[in-house]
């Protein structure tokens, strides 16, 4: 993955103390969320979030686990994105440990292994209700897919998104144990599902064709709760 890595330097520059924690960032256009605790109170939500059903999605996002958090030895699920709707807490979430996994509709699908170590890596996944294909993307490379997931299913409209916490109920019953704690940028969602060259494009160079997603990371800026950091570029 090539990092674009001109502003790390003033990034260091700004903030002292912080200086070990910090990597280039992926997408140096576009502003950053650091999860800096393990707690149930930093997030980012967006209420009636997705307004028509979706038959088919893919959502990706740039992450970097703080180090030691993924090989913790507590319950940990590092989740990053949670969808939810009154009938199903579990409508469409994604989360890093101890597997990579996504659940929809509440029923689960992995790639078997956990994040390996503390770079930034992009994550993409893709499923369609056609046949029920699905799959997982790690900085643009196909990890693992399938068939037979929520066949001829569907995301229901109307829930609502939580950027670094699971929801248990809508908006809310989060776990610390459950949190994202690191790094993350563009976080986006479709309706459709993108190509292997658009995500490997994603991956590369953190090119998004603008105005083509149903969920974008611009708007959880202005949304964000606790003690979540922004670093703006
Ligand atoms: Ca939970
Ligand atoms: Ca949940």
């Amino acid at each position: 993955m090539k990092f674009a890595c001109s502003i790390c330097l003033l990034v260091l520059l700004l903030v002292s103390g912080m200086d070990a924690e910090l990597q280039c960032s992926p997408c140096s256009e576009e502003y950053l969320m650091l999860f800096q605790e393990r707690t149930s109170t930093d997030y980012s939500i967006l209420y009636n979030s997705i307004a028509d059903p979706l038959h088919a999605t893919t959502v990706c996002f740039f992450a970097r686990d703080y180090p030691d958090e993924s090989s913790s030895t507590t319950v940990d699920s590092q989740c990053v994105y949670s969808y939810a709707i009154a009938e199903s807490n579990n409508e469409f979430n994604f989360c890093l440990a101890p597997q990579i996994r996504v659940l929809i509709n509440g029923n689960r699908r992995d790639v078997g292994f956990g994040v390996e170590d503390d770079d930034w890596h992009h994550y993409c996944f893709t499923w369609s209700d056609v046949n029920g294909d699905y799959a997982f993307y790690i900085d643009g490379v196909s990890v693992s897919s399938g068939a037979g997931f929520v066949r001829d299913g569907h995301i229901s409209s109307g829930g609502t998104t939580v950027i670094g916490q699971d929801q248990d109920s809508v908006g809310g019953d989060f776990v610390a144990a459950q949190a994202y704690v690191g790094d993350l940028t563009q976080v986006n969602v479709w309706n459709k599902v993108l190509s292997e060259s658009d995500i490997q494009a994603q991956a590369s160079t953190c090119y998004i064709s603008e105005g083509t997603q149903v969920i974008k990371w611009s708007q959880f800026k202005d949304k964000v709760q606790g003690g979540v950091v922004l670093m703006r570029p």
